[in-house]
């Protein structure tokens, strides 16, 4: 108890954290996990199709992502980072739009399935089902800022078994050789869908990787909200003193199954899951910060009806939306009308590319 007060202390001296930013940052891992749990509830209500989880990676995304400059930086997320795109600037409504996939939804108008979160306002890349491919996005994006001289920093996170793909290791040997500035964050849960740690590497902890690309990797415990919030802060400064990337590979838990689709007791103990709860990062966070005197009960309260009220919010809101009309369905798909495949053919609106000023 002890430690963690004096850890809350030593990291607010040394970065200059105020008791209302670790707030914040408290209420973002407490709202992302509320969301969560509100999209697997519709879910099971037979309201939203599918469901892909962050719950157990909030702790690392928010500790991590807190230190990326809204409107200057890039994150490129994946399926799990809820809590990573709300800490850059998405709300509670915009989840809960893709989640129902509405046509206002800013992640892709309702086209992708839930999970690919994106947002043009903030400086979050739009993602793609295969895995590991937003990595390489980040890598031209931070070329590019390179480039052109600019003062910006792309972020992009992904899991263990996707650091197994060829994409991987392209982009850490591109990024290293031009010293690009660019974090990669390697949420490492344990499991590729069904299969362990164990059978996707022969080497236990994936940050070595980074030493034969020749910048630093660095292992921290994903539920520790501060010790992740130090790794972010100091990697992303190196990249902004010019000095390249670096690979951070956060251990954390999953909390839930894969997704709606997968049952995880099929492949894992009860002993296992029950003492991956005791890697939670909310409630530790909780404790670290009761302990340290910046959280009481009266401003847990108020933080926790605050976060009831704003998932409330957002799924009325998000679910009263309209969904995206039928016809502009190959908008984005192809540049061209087809008359013969298109909403055209059977009197629609027809197929075109969309002017920039559509978005999505
Ligand atoms: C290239 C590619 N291969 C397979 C899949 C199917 N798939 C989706 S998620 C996933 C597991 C990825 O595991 P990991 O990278 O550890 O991320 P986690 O889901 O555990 O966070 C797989 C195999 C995919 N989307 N893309
Ligand atoms: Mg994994």
């Amino acid at each position: 108890m002890a430690e963690a007060s004096i850890r809350v202390s030593d990291l607010a001296a040394a970065h200059g954290l105020r008791d209302e930013d670790l707030l914040r940052m408290y209420r973002l891992v407490a709202l992302a996990r509320a969301i969560d749990e509100r999209m697997w509830v519709l879910n099971r209500a037979g309201k939203a199709a599918f469901v892909i989880s962050g719950q157990g990676h909030e702790g690392a995304q928010v500790g991590i992502v807190s230190s990326l400059r809204p409107g200057r930086d890039w994150l490129v997320p994946y399926y799990r980072s809820i809590a990573g795109v709300l800490t850059f600037g998405m709300t509670p409504r915009d989840i809960l739009m893709a989640q129902f996939a509405r046509a206002a939804d800013p992640s892709s108008g309702g086209r992708q399935m839930p999970g690919h979160y994106g947002s043009a306002e903030h400086n979050i890349l739009t993602t793609s089902s295969p895995v590991a491919t937003q990595l390489l996005h980040a890598v031209g994006i931070a070329l590019a800022a390179k480039t052109l001289g600019r003062d910006q920093v792309a972020l992009t996170e992904l899991g263990e078994g996707s650091s197994n793909q060829g994409d991987f290791h392209e982009g850490l040997n591109f990024a290293g050789v031009h010293r690009l500035p660019v974090v990669f964050v390697v949420e490492n849960n344990g499991y590729a869908i069904s299969v362990p740690m164990s059978l996707q590497s022969p080497i236990p902890d994936l940050a070595d990787r980074a030493a034969a690309y020749g910048f630093p990797g660095v292992v921290v415990d994903g539920s520790d909200v501060l010790a992740c919030y130090r790794a972010g802060r100091e990697a992303l400064e190196r990249a902004r003193r010019g000095e390249g990337p670096t690979l951070i590979e956060a251990k954390v838990t999953r909390l839930t199954a894969h997704s709606s689709d997968d049952q995880q007791t099929k492949y894992r103990s009860a002993e296992e899951l029950q003492a991956e709860r005791e890697r939670d990062p909310l409630p530790r966070f909780r404790r670290q910060l009761r302990d340290a005197g910046v959280l009481d009960e009266p401003r847990e309260a108020e933080i926790a009806a605050d976060v009831k009220a704003a998932v409330d919010d957002a799924t009325d809101w998000a679910e009263s939306q309209p969904e995206p009309d039928p016809a502009t369905a190959y908008r984005h798909v192809f540049a061209e009308p087809d008359p013969a495949i298109g909403p055209e053919a059977a009197g629609g609106a027809g197929v075109r590319a969309a002017t920039p000023a559509e978005g999505v």
